[in-house]
């Protein structure tokens, strides 16, 4: 089995001679930001509330029990300032480097941009967008946190909401269809912090079809066999090691 510093140069290897990179990421990417994910030991799925996470950000809960989920969410998702770290930096230096058709995120912290990153299909949209439910006024994440209570429209009074795709929630048709063809025509496909067990988005895995995958996460994923190189590392040990 070959160690870690050959995985790194391997990787290093396979982004030299890449012409078409995509990178698919999930929340590790943003944890050494200081963004807590859902699913590692310190994520938000082991805190305790009087509701497990999945469901207080579920549509339904966002209906029928609006303080709940404003208060969790103004509390832990909205982390306005978080900056971006060397794995965001990286791939927005691959994609300034014309080696990079963009970035599939299920994230919704808006790191990618801020690190440079210019083509990003959100899957899951994104908690810098806001909008009132009735009258689509557009509000800003700052002002959302700091409104007291559930944030209501300055126009007309209804209740805004996050343009952040919930559980039981469709995705957005025409950026799941970029993020698609994103994929289809990569030759390197590099998936980096995601436990890969949110559908669909753990499915656009699927539509890879060029020379590479590279899969680096901490934990283990449902995926770890289909990759031609696995990484089981921190991205705090990986990505310092690399240059574009
Ligand atoms: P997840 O299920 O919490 O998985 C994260 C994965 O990242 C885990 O398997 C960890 O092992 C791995 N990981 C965490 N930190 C590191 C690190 N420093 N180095 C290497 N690996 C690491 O998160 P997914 O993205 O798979 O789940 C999808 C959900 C999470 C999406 O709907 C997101 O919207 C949602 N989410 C997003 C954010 C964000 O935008 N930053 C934060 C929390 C949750």
């Amino acid at each position: 089995m070959s160690s870690l510093e050959e995985k790194i140069q391997e990787f290093q290897d396979i982004i030299d001679q890449a012409k078409h990179i995509v990178f698919f990421t999930g929340a590790g990417v943003s944890t050494d930001s200081g963004i807590p994910d859902f699913r590692s030991q310190d994520g938000l799925y082991h805190l305790k509330y009087s509701y497990p996470p999945e469901e207080i950000v579920s549509h339904h809960f966002f209906v029928e029990q609006p303080e709940a989920f404003w208060e969790f969410y103004k509390d832990k998702m909205l982390n306005l300032d978080a900056e971006p770290n060397t794995t965001h930096k990286f791939i927005a230096d691959c994609e300034a480097a014309g080696k990079s058709l963009g970035v599939v995120t299920q994230n919704i912290d808006g790191l990618h941009q801020k690190a440079g990153s210019k083509r990003v299909y959100e899957l899951h949209g994104s908690v810098l967008r806001n909008y009132c439910t009735s009258c689509s006024h557009s509000f800003s994440a700052r002002w959302i946190k700091e409104t007291h209570g559930v944030p209501r429209c300055t126009e007309c009074g209804a209740i805004v909401k996050p343009d952040v795709v919930l559980y039981e929630e469709g995705l957005s048709e025409p950026v799941l269809s970029g993020a698609i063809a994103a994929i289809q025509s990569a030759d390197v496909m590099v998936i980096l912090g995601t436990s890969l067990v949110v559908y669909p988005a753990a499915g656009l895995v699927n539509y890879f079809s060029g020379k590479h995958l590279v899969l680096i996460n901490r934990d283990v994923t449902p995926y770890d066999s289909n990759a031609d190189l696995l990484i089981q590392a921190s991205f705090s040990d990986v990505f310092p090691k690399l240059h574009v």
